[in-house]
């Protein structure tokens, strides 16, 4: 049956098993070009946590994590673009191969702010990866060096993705209607 346009129920887009899949084939991508050297992953609260915690754990080489929060002004359909830091990494990264770890690249104003920040603080390299990447909304360039899936335009769930702080403990990837498709 089809569902109806009232349906809020999530679907799922990216099952469990895809994405642990998917993620183990990240952590081999950034083992090969780290050539064996530590790294240093930086997770962006709070929607990479889940995807922190599963790369860690599929890499084999020595890794160390920070962690660093933004807020994001006016987002929605129209972003003003103004990214703030609220916490700040515990530690210098200078000298350091890091890689940040994202949940998506959307319009890439979080992940362009932050690269610069970072970049001016003299790590000796500087990656990124994003599970999910959305290139249709994007307003800033990113060069994200690890892509697990492009997706479509849809709001999306799941795997520590929020809609209002809900739905970040759902293991799959799932499409959700915004107020905005549902009306
Ligand atoms: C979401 C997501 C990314 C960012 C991507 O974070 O986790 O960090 O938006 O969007 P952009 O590419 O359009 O900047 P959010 O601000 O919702 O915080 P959260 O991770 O705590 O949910
Ligand atoms: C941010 C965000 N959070 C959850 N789901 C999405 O599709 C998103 N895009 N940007």
């Amino acid at each position: 049956m089809p569902a109806s346009k009232s349906d809020s129920r999530p679907k799922v887009l990216l099952r469990r098993v895809q994405i642990r899949k998917r993620v183990r084939e990240m952590a081999r991508q950034i083992e090969r070009d780290l050539k064996k050297e530590p790294v240093h992953l930086i997770c962006i609260l709070k929607g990479a946590c889940i995807f922190l915690a599963d790369l860690v754990r599929e890499l084999r080489v020595p890794v160390s994590m920070d962690f660093i929060a933004v807020s994001s002004y006016g987002k929605g359909s129209l972003p003003s673009g103004e990214v703030r830091i609220t916490k700040d990494l515990d530690h210098s990264i200078e000298g350091q191969n890091v890689v940040i770890v994202e949940d998506i690249l959307d319009t890439g104003l979080t992940l362009n702010y932050l690269y610069r920040i970072l970049q001016s603080r003299k790590p000796k390299s500087l990656k990124i990866a994003a599970l999910l990447d959305k290139p249709a909304r994007r307003v800033k360039e990113v060069p994200a060096d690890y892509v697990g899936f492009t997706i479509p335009d849809q709001f999306v769930v799941g795997y520590g993705l929020d809609y209002a702080e809900r739905y970040r403990n759902l293991p799959d990837v799932c499409v959700v209607p915004t107020p905005e498709e549902s009306r």
